[in-house]
């Protein structure tokens, strides 16, 4: 296998397809229902093409190009990491052997379940943020929107690839079923719960790419120690795409803060509504919102599902290979998050195996600590005594042990009746949305910013801020 993409062919990739014609035709024959899916469920916004990054190689270095595309014709590729020579499986049960070509026929439908779980994700969130661009605050703004839609587009491919070529006629049946489901649809949604609400403005935006693709940076980097190898190395490519998304997300906030920090001060008010900007309390509720929602894509606390994949072999940990343990866990034990018998929040005593649910979502929250502690930054440097924070784990959960209670975002219990009076001071209310929606003006003209962001320091690939990045129709 060579690591450069055939783009000879009419889907390139790395992967030899042309020599398994039976795989090549199925896959092809699934390209246009995606084409369809990407015009009636994609980016709304006309443009006529859009200054966008191709990758064309799994290597280290020039693994990109950066060109002007219609987006209708951006090469949706298949591209897996460069093979490991020899790579044992790293944890479970199955660690030492040689890590897996096929699919074991015992752990076909865990497996399969995983894969469809991820590609679902994708799709979805190209779903979700599908009316944005009409409101974009700049055309650099719009170029990342379009990049992120269009990589998670092939990440989507990405799995659609494992399941026409290793899981056969329910894989393919799968695949369809994954252009089928559909963001916030009643009849048929998608998944997992974050993939249903609505990205209607571009605080969500940029909050739904730091918290919610950072969720996906964590279970992708868990799916890439799987010993099934070639999800492996496909989830490590597709991290390296996704280092892009979070920086849209972490920037994103940053100059949304950077702007709000910048009139309060120049204003000496803490109320920048008058100047066209987002306040920090309505900021605080939409991470309140993003974050509570994001904990719930790992699922409960303790979990025997993740205690089966990773006795398997199917799922690992965060950086597996740094841990310090017997990679087995059969004998360890964990402290996870959990109602005590009285009621309260607390924490228990579970087999490690149970909570490695957990143990990702501590990885995430400390990732996720990072970037309030950046926006932070950003207002101590302002000279300012406000500052952001993460709720407790407790707060607006509706996945895991914290389900059927509320809690405030200190993480006090709270009565169904004191939720119902307070939740409007932690989470959006419909006066904010109607607010920052109002904000949401779009802003095309080069060169040109909306008034409740600063501009990024850099533009893409060494452009300028003011370049042209998106021609539109
Ligand atoms: N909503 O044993 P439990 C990304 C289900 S994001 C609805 O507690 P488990 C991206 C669960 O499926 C990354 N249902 O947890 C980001 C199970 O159902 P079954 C996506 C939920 O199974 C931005 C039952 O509840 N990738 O890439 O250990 C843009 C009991 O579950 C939810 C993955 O998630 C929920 N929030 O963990 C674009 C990786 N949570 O099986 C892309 C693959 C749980 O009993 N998925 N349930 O019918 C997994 O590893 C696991 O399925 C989960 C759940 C982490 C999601």
């Amino acid at each position: 296998m060579t690591t450069a993409a055939d783009y000879t062919e009419k889907i390139p990739n790395n992967v030899s397809l042309h020599e398994d014609r039976r795989l090549q035709r199925a896959l092809e024959s699934w390209q246009p229902n995606f084409l369809s899916w990407w015009e009636s469920m994609g980016p709304a916004l006309p443009t006529r093409d859009v200054y966008l990054r191709t990758a064309v190689n799994v290597g280290r270095d020039g693994w990109a190009q950066f060109g002007f595309v219609p987006m209708r014709d951006y090469r949706w590729g298949i591209f897996l990491a460069e093979r490991e020579p020899g790579r044992a499986i790293g944890f479970g049960e199955h660690k030492g052997e040689p890590a897996w070509d096929r699919v074991p026929g015992e752990y076909r439908s865990d497996l399969r379940r995983l894969i469809v779980v991820q590609g679902d994700t994708e799709p979805a969130s190209v779903e979700q943020q599908r009316n944005l661009g009409a409101t974009a605050p700049s055309l650099y703004d719009l170029r990342n929107l379009f990049q992120v839609n269009v990589e998670e587009g092939r990440h989507l491919w990405a799995m659609v690839y494992l399941l026409h070529a290793y899981f056969g006629r329910d894989g393919r049946e799968e695949a369809e079923a994954l252009l089928h489901r559909n963001s916030g649809s009643l009849e048929s949604p998608r998944i997992l719960g974050a993939f249903n609400e609505e990205t209607p403005d571009w605080l969500s935006f940029y909050m739904f790419t730091y918290f919610t693709d950072r969720d996906g940076k964590y279970q992708l980097g868990t799916l890439k120690e799987s010993a099934f190898d070639p999800l492996s190395r496909t989830c490590e490519f597709m991290l390296k795409e996704e280092a892009h998304h979070m920086m849209v997300g972490t920037t994103g906030i940053d100059r949304i803060v950077e702007r709000t920090a910048r009139l309060m001060t120049e204003n000496d008010t803490d109320d920048v509504t008058g100047h066209g900007a987002i306040g920090l309390p309505v900021i605080q509720k939409y991470l309140n919102f993003h974050y509570s929602v994001s904990l719930d894509l790992f699922g409960g606390e303790t979990s025997t599902n993740v205690a089966n994949y990773y006795t398997a072999g199917l799922k690992g940990r965060w950086l597996e290979d740094r841990r310090r343990d017997d990679h087995k866990l059969t004998d360890d034990a964990f402290m996870v998050d959990t109602l005590t018998e009285d009621g309260d929040i607390g924490q228990t005593e579970v087999a490690a195996l149970t909570g490695l649910n957990t143990d990702l979502r501590r990885e995430y929250v400390a990732d996720c600590q990072s970037g309030v502690n950046r926006w932070n930054k950003i207002l101590a440097d302002a000279g300012l005594p406000q500052r952001l924070r993460l709720p407790h784990v407790a707060f607006n959960r509706k996945v895991g042990a914290f389900a059927g209670i509320e809690a405030s975002p200190a993480g006090e219990r709270l009565s169904a009746d004191d939720w119902e009076q307070r939740q409007g001071e932690w989470l959006p209310t419909d006066v904010d949305k109607t607010y920052v929606r109002s904000l949401m003006q779009p802003v095309h003209e080069r060169g040109k910013i909306a008034a409740w962001i600063a501009p990024p320091r850099h533009g893409i690939n060494g452009k300028p801020f003011d370049y042209d990045y998106v021609h539109l129709a």
